[in-house]
């Protein structure tokens, strides 16, 4: 399993978070990026990253010394042979690296809500980078959408919606392929979380959610509501995905256009979390970030969050 490999690894010592690190070096011939976590006196969580011996790693990890910037030696009880994978691997006891890649943020052993990578597909060709919300009963949310603030624009045609786009870490779109391919893996719920401008935070959770094919349209099934902000999704449950490039939906208008957003639009929507950024009120009717339930027609949302996790 292990192979020889040069690579650039993490380098950082009692860090929080991988995200905390910003710092790389490249290891000797031989060796292997590392990740060491460990519990501090206090009780905090803290990792160390860096370059560690590939041949101690797989014969006994969890006693071999790995190597940092810093020319210290440390105990290395995590090793994997891909590169950064310091940053994104979790390995198995025996120090190889794992069968399975983590496909969603539920797969990663986060303390912190923050940036990572995941591989919906399972193969490392395909990394995408994500947004891990860590909520308080210690579940790894992927999110899937997020606005935040306007700067992004989401009047997109299929393709974009098709490959997602924005930033992991500001406002964007996961992808279509990437949320079918992830809730086309055993079970999910769905969670929206929503801030108004006056500071009110509402939610709704959805425990089951799936997103079928392109070949399907991205037709959503969603169901089982429970929540705060009301049910304004259900409404939108079996119809295809559309954009203003791709009209699937139930209406004799398009609604993509219509409306200023792409989504799951029957005749035509009763949430448009996609829409127009605009701070709060709106005159044009239902184009905005809205929530029908919550809010209604004319009000567009400061802050949304859609996330899935794998149920059980
Ligand atoms: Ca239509």
């Amino acid at each position: 399993m292990h192979t020889k490999c040069k690579l650039e690894c993490w380098s950082c010592s009692g860090v929080k978070t991988v995200g905390e690190c910003n710092h790389r070096i490249h290891c000797n011939d031989g060796e292997v990026c590392f990740m060491h976590n460990f519990v501090t006196e206090s009780g905090a969580e803290e990792f160390d990253y860096g370059c560690g011996s590939s041949q101690a790693c797989s014969n006994s990890a969890g006693s071999i010394l790995g190597r940092r910037s810093e020319g210290h030696h440390v105990k290395c009880a995590l090793c994997c042979d891909t590169r950064l994978c310091n940053d994104i691997l979790n390995c198995s006891s025996s120090g190889q690296l794992p069968l399975t890649l983590p496909r969603e943020c539920a797969d990663l052993k986060l303390s912190v809500s923050g940036v990572h990578t995941i591989y919906p597909y399972g193969q490392m060709q395909h990394p995408v980078s994500v947004y891990c919300y860590l909520d308080s009963s210690l579940r790894s949310w992927t999110v899937i959408q997020r606005r935040i603030d306007g700067s992004v624009n989401f009047y997109r045609d299929w393709q974009a919606y098709k490959t997602g786009f924005g930033h992991a870490n500001e406002e964007y779109w996961l992808g279509n392929d990437n949320i079918h391919e992830l809730t086309a893996n055993g079970n999910h719920e769905l969670k929206v979380v929503m801030t108004d401008f006056s500071r009110v935070t509402k939610f709704a959770e959805y425990l089951s959610f799936h997103v079928s094919s392109e070949a399907n349209g991205y037709r959503l099934l969603v169901s089982k509501y429970d929540g705060t902000a009301g049910d304004s999704l259900t409404n939108q449950n079996g119809y295809k995905f559309s954009t203003f490039d791709r009209d699937n939906d139930g209406s004799g208008s398009n609604c993509a256009v219509l409306y200023k957003g792409a989504w799951w639009y029957g005749g035509c929507h009763k949430s448009n979390l996609n829409g127009i950024y605009y701070h709060g009120h709106h005159d044009e009717f239902a184009t905005g970030i809205d929530w029908y339930s919550w809010h209604g027609f004319h009000y567009s949302m400061k802050t949304t969050m859609m996330m899935m996790i794998r149920s059980y």
